[in-house]
């Protein structure tokens, strides 16, 4: 029987990793939001402790944070190869690269995003100074990336899987702020993701 999904997201948040993952998958889902009013609903909060976007119900059980619920939607069909079989080494190596992209690189994109946009804090609480530290912090992880990028088109098993929505999203982030420049694999291998029919990146241009 196929599952009940429900995804509470909103355009360009990084809800867009869920349903692209839902696309790929070839799952039919209900979507609840596609409104900012989404940040005020009782029903978000019931499932995400901090009431942020992405979150979703999946056979009536509730899951948050993006790569999770990639990773749980992808679960749901292993036929489509969308990512390696829990417990194999390649798992492993999904778990790495999600790891790396949320830690290594996110959290200086999403602080710099923090520190100057008003959509969380005021102005009056931003920290303008770490904007440069964050640069500079994201684009040393991105030299290791576009190395390894530089000797395979994918992350894992040499082919697309959910691992490559999920880091994609973090370096479509730093491509908005202007730091992958120079990074020609990074560029690369953002363009074969905006090829693939489902894929739900914005395309924001480098510099
Ligand atoms: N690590 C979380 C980040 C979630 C997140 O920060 N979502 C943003 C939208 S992209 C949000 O809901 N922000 C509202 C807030 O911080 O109050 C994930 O990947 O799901």
């Amino acid at each position: 029987m196929a599952p009940e999904i429900t995804l509470f997201e909103l355009g360009p948040t990084r809800s867009a990793r869920c349903r692209w993952t839902l696309l790929e998958a070839g799952l039919e889902y209900r979507s609840v939001g596609n409104s900012v009013d989404v940040f005020k609903s009782a029903a978000l909060r019931a499932i995400h402790p901090m009431g942020k976007l992405p979150a979703a119900l999946i056979d009536g059980r509730p899951l948050f944070e993006s790569a999770a619920i990639s990773t749980a939607i992808a679960d749901l069909v292993p036929e489509r190869r969308l990512v390696a079989r829990p417990g194999s080494w390649s798992r492993a190596l999904h778990d790495q690269w999600v790891c790396f992209a949320l830690t290594e690189l996110e959290a200086f994109v999403a602080s710099t995003e923090l520190n100057t946009d008003e959509f969380v804090l005021p102005k009056s609480q931003h920290v303008p100074e770490i904007v440069a530290q964050n640069g500079r912090m994201f684009r040393r992880a991105a030299a290791a990336l576009d190395a390894v990028l530089g000797e395979t088109d994918y992350l894992v098993e040499g082919r697309f899987t959910v691992t490559d929505i999920i880091v994609g999203y973090t370096l479509s982030f730093g491509e908005e702020q202007g730091l992958l420049t120079g990074f020609a694999n990074l560029e690369a291998y953002l363009e074969r993701l905006l090829r693939r029919e489902h894929c739900t990146l914005a395309r924001h241009g480098a510099g």
